[in-house]
């Protein structure tokens, strides 16, 4: 395929990073205004985490129905999934569905990343630049850079030495990897992992586990689905769409249930007995799902609540694990449940139970090096033909300072969030004018359904950039107070529920140096969804406005 020839001082209204689900909306968005919009994206076709996440069992925890696009009635009746929970090509499939039907690749350039994206005060336009050679100009800038979207190598002396086959979760050779005949080992136990290593063990002649820090999973219990249910879904598409956006479970959700019966037992464990509780999640187990931690609404809050939840998931993995050993390995003692991403599984547990699957345990026996051989622990050698790293990311503030992000007295943004990303209402940071963040740090992104606040952030940037054409304003700004106002509302909203106890990429823990501060917006997306209905109503409250 001949190469597109590099934009040369292009000029748009627009230019948003990234092809994913965000970027392409967002472009779909602006072209339905009337507005000009240039997309660049590294990969060479859309689907951004979808596009790099084709590990073995890669897979959306959130349902099919609900994790795709509702901005169009036509489109949402014609797609038809075929599982609960979504495959990786499928998902991949419907990206790439999305962009043929908008029409939507003749306005974006494959293959280029964005280096670099100044904000030039004297034209009040930003400049951005390729990698590749692009140089173009836009009045707005709009990152759809993703959360996880800059993946994490393990701080391990040796990965480099070793001799036989290594491949990254996060950056899986599109041919596939054919595990047979194998013996590999897999370094990480977060949702990756934890939906690889059934699939690998299934296919090598052996699989060991490098545990560090074993991770809460409850079963996602897929099944394909049944066609009348889905007419009889569709049907009602727009309920359902609005309990998404609206309802406390961030977007999440039992979709075969009615909302009625998915509402909490309880608002406060302390009201249910023991046998009350049990059963709660006994039930929630058997429908399968994040959903789980819903039982009760203080599972986030209370200790005590928690720690009831926590027993529930030890009981069933000591029932589900034959090895005695193996299952107290696996038991998380080291954080609240769900205070780390709550991992959705298929077989997982059960996966320990195969005469070819071992669990080693870095914390009694950890890892000196990786050798030429294999995995180096401080008990001897473990030889592998395969290395699997599903070591995770660069959460949320990585993809922002991959890029040189310039904005007033050509601050970098990198150096404005050097104690943590402060942003208003996670969408716009005070002195970068006219930059817009899809589901950025402070908004409820990674806690919620990705589509679900995608969407809502797209709409709500075109509402504002509406309201600045119809005042005849060029600029729009964040209030530095209002930014502030939101920083503290968000630390105070994770401070009163044991998120920040997770010690997770939510926090910035897995990487070294970064600073500790809880990212995401955890009050979910019907309380966010009404804080910025509100401030819109009230002439963008926080915004200002400018010529
Ligand atoms: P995660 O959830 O960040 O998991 C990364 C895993 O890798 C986790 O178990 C880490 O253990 C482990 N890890 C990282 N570095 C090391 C070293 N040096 N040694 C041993 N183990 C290590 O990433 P995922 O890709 O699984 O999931 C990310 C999100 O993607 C997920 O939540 C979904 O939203 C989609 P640790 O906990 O640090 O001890």
């Amino acid at each position: 395929m001949a190469q597109i020839p590099a934009d040369e001082n292009a000029r748009f209204d627009a230019i948003i990073i990234g092809a994913g689900f965000a970027g392409m909306y967002m472009l779909h968005k602006l072209r339905g205004m009337g507005l000009t919009a240039r997309v660049y994206e590294t990969a060479d076709n859309v689907g951004g985490t979808w596009y790099w996440n084709r590990y073995p069992g890669a897979r959306c925890d959130a349902e099919s129905l609900a994790y795709s696009f509702s901005f169009d009635e036509e489109l949402e009746q014609d797609w038809n999934w075929t599982e609960r929970y979504a495959t990786q090509p499928e998902i991949l499939k419907y990206a790439e569905h999305v962009a043929d039907r908008f029409d939507l690749r003749r306005d974006i350039r494959f293959e280029r990343r964005v280096d670099t994206a100044h904000y030039d005060e004297s034209n009040n336009r930003w400049r951005v630049t390729t990698e590749q050679g692009d140089s173009a100009s836009a009045q707005f800038l709009i990152t759809a850079i993703g959360c996880l979207s800059v993946p994490a190598l393990p701080d391990i002396e040796g990965l480099d030495d070793f001799k036989g086959h290594r491949y990254q979760a996060s950056l899986w050779p599109h041919e596939g990897v054919d595990f047979s005949g194998q013996r590999v080992g897999i370094i990480g136990t977060g949702s990756s992992a934890i939906q690889a290593i059934p699939v690998i063990a299934e296919q090598a002649d052996h699989l060991t586990v490098f545990q560090r820090t074993p991770n809460y999973s409850v079963p996602a219990q897929n099944f394909p689905l049944d066609q009348n249910w889905v007419d009889a879904f569709k049907k009602n598409y727009r309920g359902h769409r609005y309990n998404q956006k609206h309802g406390l479970n961030s977007g999440f959700g039992d979709l075969k249930t009615e909302i009625a019966e998915t509402v909490p037992l309880a608002e406060v464990g302390d009201d249910l007995s023991d046998a009350e509780i049990e059963a709660g999640l006994e039930e929630r187990w058997e429908r399968g799902g994040a959903y789980f931690m819903n039982v009760v609404s203080d599972s986030m809050m209370s200790e005590r609540t928690n720690a009831r939840f926590v027993a529930f998931v030890h009981k069933k993995i000591r029932e589900t694990v034959n090895d005695p050993e193996t299952a107290e390995w696996l038991c998380p003692t080291s954080h609240p449940i769900g205070t780390r991403r709550i991992c959705v599984d298929i077989g997982y547990y059960e996966t320990y139970n195969r005469d070819n699957v071992t669990l080693r345990n870095l914390r009694k026996t950890p890892i000196e090096r990786i050798t030429e051989r294999g995995v180096l622990l401080s008990d001897g050698e473990v030889e592998i033909d395969t290395l699997v790293l599903a070591t995770g990311f660069d959460a949320m503030t990585g993809p922002f300072f991959n890029i040189d992000i310039r904005g007033k007295n050509a601050q970098p943004l990198k150096e404005k969030w050097v104690e943590g990303p402060r942003a208003y209402l996670g969408l716009m940071a005070a002195g970068f004018p006219n930059m817009f963040m899809i589901t950025g740090p402070g908004s409820p992104s990674v806690l919620s359904n990705m589509l679900v606040s995608i969407e809502q952030h797209v709409d709500f940037i075109a509402d504002c950039l509406t309201r600045a054409a119809r005042e005849n304003a060029t600029k729009i700004e964040a209030n530095l107070d209002s930014e502030n106002w939101w920083v503290s509302h968000v630390n105070d909203v994770a401070n009163d529920t044991l998120y920040p106890r997770g010690g997770s990429w939510y926090l910035g823990a897995n990487i070294k140096g970064k600073p500790r501060v809880f990212m995401p917006y955890a009050a979910g997306v019907g309380a966010y969804r009404e804080i910025c209905d509100h401030i819109a109503a009230q002439d963008w409250r926080g915004f200002e406005f400018s010529a």
